[in-house]
């Protein structure tokens, strides 16, 4: 059992008003909030070892160097990868998607097929068809069904030969559903592929475990994990890493620079060019700590509860719609109320100090399957509550009535 009020005082964002009102902060899935361990990380670090790390010889560049690789070890243990040097720190998913993807570009050829699903953020769609137009590569889609569940059985057809990679998320950001990655790993493997699992929207919710998953990479950010904006983590196989070529040239990813060539420095380091963010590195592994003395099946379990709650209670409202009605859910949901324009709905529950994303949330395919513009999308961390739930049902009635 979570003690919901003590948590609720490490973060002191969550005691404002906005627009005069309490805050009701229910747009995890964009970024989570930071507790007072993480914020006051970051300023012990540029207060007390704040230099660069891995080149000087100095007390201070060996303090911050010791603090970010005590960090990735972390990272390591969290998400139990065989190797620390397998953790690549990158500025969030976009950017360990599109790492991998320009490495691809040295290895697909013609005739190849990239798999992505009918379920990504674009960040896992555009980097993989720019990868095709320039290898001639070609782009797949698996398909879903009106709950949002990706369509099994048209994957399997999908797979061949010709599959060099197969990405999905592994909890969709617009609707909240689960992925089977397992399945989809497995069969993948079966015929060859790599996978990259884009873990974006799974890590505030649970602890993926890289090596029972298999899966070849898993990018994801740290900012929706209560760590700091500009960090993420690459998770990748050794064997792959050390297949690929660096993303970026610079200082720190070379073993030895002349004129005529230059060799690159082991992993990680050969993807990690130039001064990194350092103090967010550090603090990614506090944010981590914070979340694993929470628990993550405790935090599972409080936000099914929410997720349940916040279902019931909007289906209450006439003429109000779920999208994503899939079985396996995280704690997010995504609905619009007919003939009312999402963005309304938005802007009037922000004047009841309600933070809700509207739109189409990165994935317009999703929309456009569904027919819309976009979707309200209320996602709950574990440090929302029932009462915050019932506010934003009584503010979507409001708005409701307003726009009627
Ligand atoms: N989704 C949302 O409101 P970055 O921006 O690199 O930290 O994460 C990109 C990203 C990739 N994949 C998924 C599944 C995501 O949800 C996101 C970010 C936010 O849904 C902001 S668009």
């Amino acid at each position: 059992m979570l003690d919901i009020q003590k948590i609720r005082a490490d973060f002191p964002i969550l005691s404002q008003t906005v627009n005069g009102k309490p805050l009701v902060y229910f747009d995890n899935g964009a970024t989570s909030q930071k507790p007072q361990i993480v914020i006051d990380a970051e300023v012990k670090y540029y207060q007390e070892i704040n230099a660069n790390i891995h080149r000087g010889v100095h007390t201070l560049s060996q303090l911050a160097t010791d603090a970010y690789e005590i960090s990735r070890g972390k990272v390591k243990e969290h998400i139990n990868a065989k190797h620390a040097h397998e953790v690549l720190f990158t500025s969030g998913t976009t950017h360990g998607i599109n790492l991998v993807t320009n490495g691809f570009a040295s290895i697909l050829k013609p005739g190849d097929e990239v798999i992505v699903s009918s379920l990504e953020h674009h960040s896992n769609i555009v980097p993989w068809q720019m990868l095709c137009e320039k290898t001639g590569a070609t782009l797949k889609v698996i398909p879903m069904n009106e709950n949002g569940e990706l369509i099994l059985e048209e994957f399997d057809k999908l797979l061949s030969e010709k599959t060099k990679v197969v990405t999905v998320n592994h909890i969709s950001n617009a609707l909240g559903i689960i992925n089977p990655i397992k399945y989809i790993i497995d069969k993948a493997h079966a015929v060859g592929s790599a996978v990259l699992i884009d873990g974006a929207q799974a890590v505030p919710h649970l602890k993926p475990n890289v090596q029972e998953l298999d899966c070849d990479f898993y990018a994801f950010s740290g900012h929706k994990m209560c760590g700091p904006t500009g960090t993420g983590i690459l998770y990748g196989k050794e064997e792959w890493l050390n297949k690929l070529p660096p993303y970026q040239g610079g200082g720190e990813m070379i073993k030895e620079v002349t004129f005529e060539k230059t060799t690159y420095a082991d992993l990680p380091h050969k993807f990690e060019a130039g001064t990194p963010n350092i103090a967010g590195g550090i603090v990614l592994g506090t944010a981590i700590d914070y979340l694993n003395n929470i628990g993550f099946e405790n935090i599972q379990e409080y936000e099914h509860e929410l997720l349940e709650y916040a279902t019931k209670r909007l289906l209450e409202i006439e003429g109000l719609r779920i999208y994503g009605t899939g079985k396996n859910k995280a704690s997010v949901v995504s609905f619009n109320i007919d003939g009312i324009h999402p963005y309304d709905i938005g802007s009037i529950i922000d004047k009841l100090g309600i933070a809700v994303r509207t739109g189409h949330h990165c994935a317009q395919p999703i929309m456009n399957f569904f027919c819309i513009p976009g979707t309200i999308r209320a996602s709950f961390s574990f440090y929302n509550t029932k009462e915050e739930i019932d506010q934003m049902v009584e503010a979507v009635k409001k708005a409701q009535t307003m726009l009627s």
